[in-house]
């Protein structure tokens, strides 16, 4: 934008320009924003972790309500992973953490990671 004062100072905000008119053309800037990936939370299948924990931690942590953890569960077990919610990164990256450090409070292996969805 060009200055109007002599020092090249500018003592006025940024603006939509001035035709010289005495009207005021805005231009519409093209903008594209992106919407926000989201990202799975995939539970995996291990030998050992108990299958009560599961469903436990698929309804603590995934609000799933006990019928629906456990057709999860059963899946997880039947198939070796399953996906347990879908989010924003930084809420599905948070899940993992408590969900990890539940299990290891545990003493379970139980392993869950993030997908991008
Ligand atoms: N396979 C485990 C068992 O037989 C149960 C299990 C299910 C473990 C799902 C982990 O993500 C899992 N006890």
């Amino acid at each position: 934008m060009a200055s109007n004062t002599p020092d090249g100072s500018n003592p006025l905000p940024p603006g939509p320009p001035d035709d010289g008119q005495g009207s005021v053309v805005e231009e519409r800037l093209l903008q594209r924003v992106e919407p926000p990936r989201s990202y799975q939370v995939v539970m995996l299948n291990d030998d050992y972790t108990p299958m009560e924990f599961v469903v436990m931690v698929l309804q603590q942590h995934f609000h799933h309500d006990i019928d629906a953890a456990t057709q999860i569960m059963l899946k997880i077990h039947h198939e070796g992973r399953a996906v347990c919610g879908v989010y924003t990164r930084d809420v599905a990256a948070t899940k993992v953490e408590l969900v990890l450090a539940a299990a290891r409070r545990a003493g379970h292996p139980l392993q869950c990671i993030l997908e991008v969805a």
